[in-house]
């Protein structure tokens, strides 16, 4: 089969001096010996230790202290709006609300890897990505609260729609990516998906195509150990980033609640993608602290000491610990980020309750271009029973 995606693009070099790793190489992180867990790329511990990888260092070395913070704003940030999101739940101001809780790490590490040309394809869950990307916080509601379908513009800002179906969004980034090789762009493609997500007919079809067509796309795996009630080991027999290399693509297992691994693993791959190196699959691996949505409860399915045991790997207490032991932020800075962040709950419980009620009609719109006649039945239909209700208020 010919390639002519990766002939049509020009090798670029990375801004760290290195080219990405070519092929389906590192075999180092392709077999897990029994009873030992796979290799973890890990640049903070959790105790915010700064440790030395040879491979990934590069990807990072030059990120100045206003960078760290930067990344440490956001993180603080994504986590106020989804506690505030949370909140407005339990208030009634929203349907349903999926929580990011516990992986900030993963989504901005990723997020700020990107690129302005590069595209987005997020499930349901990357508050912390959308941020990086610039699409407004109180946007992300409008679903949430049922008064829209989306709430902006994907191209807007590269960033796709939010995404239900499970792992349908891998296919669209492995055919936009296709796109992007055909007109020649050196922009890369990043879809986001959970562990669930891998055991869908999707994520494989996507795999085989994006190896087979070489695609500038990354799949950033987010393995917050649980789908819904589901534990991983019920989605796979092997650590998820191994499955790439059966496809012909690398694969990493990065710590999920360390910021700056995440940031330079998906520096990486997303190098790899412009380089015309093809797919890769990285499994950030995370834990999903609160529960999968709002209607869920997860201590009917998990124990309690297994997120008080990841609590202690939380990604956003790393991050200061390791900005205040290297002097790279002061107590200013942190009562400056507090006041922004009550500023951010505000703002965005004032935007949800100024949303207003969509038309009850429009649900009959874009159904067909030109109209349908079920649908002009329906449409009749419904508004018969609207008009029920008048005729009750009129007869009190
Ligand atoms: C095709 C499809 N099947 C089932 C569902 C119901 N569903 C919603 S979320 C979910 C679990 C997804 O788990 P994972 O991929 O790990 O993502 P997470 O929610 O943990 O971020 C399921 C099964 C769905 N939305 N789409
Ligand atoms: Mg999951």
């Amino acid at each position: 089969m010919t390639v002519e995606s990766s002939a049509a693009r020009k090798p670029r070099r990375s801004a760290a001096g290195k080219t990405g790793t070519a092929g389906t190489g590192r075999s180092t992180r392709s077999t897990v010996k029994q009873g030992t867990e796979p290799e973890l790329v890990q640049l903070l511990t959790p105790e915010g230790k700064r440790v030395k990888n040879a491979e990934f260092d590069a990807y990072v070395a030059g990120i100045t202290p206003d960078e760290l913070r930067g990344l440490y704003r956001d993180m603080v940030l994504t986590r106020r709006f989804d506690a505030e999101a949370t909140a407005l739940q339990r208030q009634g101001e929203l349907g349903l609300w999926a929580s990011l809780l516990g992986q900030e790490a993963a989504q901005i590490g990723s997020g700020r890897a990107t690129r302005e040309d590069d595209y987005v394809f997020p499930t349901y869950r990357e508050h912390g990505v959308a941020w990086c990307r610039g699409v407004d916080p109180t946007n992300l509601l409008g679903m949430f609260r049922g008064v829209n379908n989306g709430g902006w513009d994907p191209n807007g800002n590269n960033f796709h729609l939010y995404t239900i179906v499970i792992g349908s969004q891998t296919l669209h980034a492995t055919g936009y990516a296709m796109g992007v090789a055909k007109d020649g762009a050196d922009s890369a493609v990043i879809a986001y998906f959970g562990d669930g997500a891998s055991s869908q007919g999707d994520v494989a079809e996507s795999f085989t195509f994006s190896a087979v067509y070489n695609a500038p796309v990354v799949f950033f795996c987010q393995n917050n150990q649980w789908a819904i009630s589901e534990p991983t080991e019920k989605q796979t027999r092997v650590p998820l980033y191994q499955r790439a290399q059966g496809y012909g693509f690398p694969g990493v297992r990065v710590d999920g609640n360390d910021v700056l691994a995440c940031l330079a693993v998906t520096r990486w791959a997303l190098e790899r993608a412009r380089n015309g190196e093809g797919p890769t699959l990285v499994e950030a691996f995370t834990y999903r602290m609160g529960a999968h949505t709002t209607s869920d409860d997860p201590t009917r399915y998990r124990h309690d000491d297994e997120r008080v045991a990841w609590e202690a790997k939380d990604p956003i207490l790393r991050l200061r610990a390791y900005l205040e032991s290297s002097n790279h932020a002061d107590e200013g800075f942190f009562a400056e980020l507090e006041s922004e962040s009550e500023a951010l709950g505000k703002r965005v419980r004032e935007a949800v309750r100024a949303m207003p009620d969509p038309d009850r009609f429009a649900i009959f719109e874009n159904v067909y271009a030109d109209g349908h006649a079920l649908v002009d039945e329906e449409r009749a239909q419904f508004a018969a029973y609207q008009a029920s209700f008048a005729d009750a208020q009129g007869g009190n």
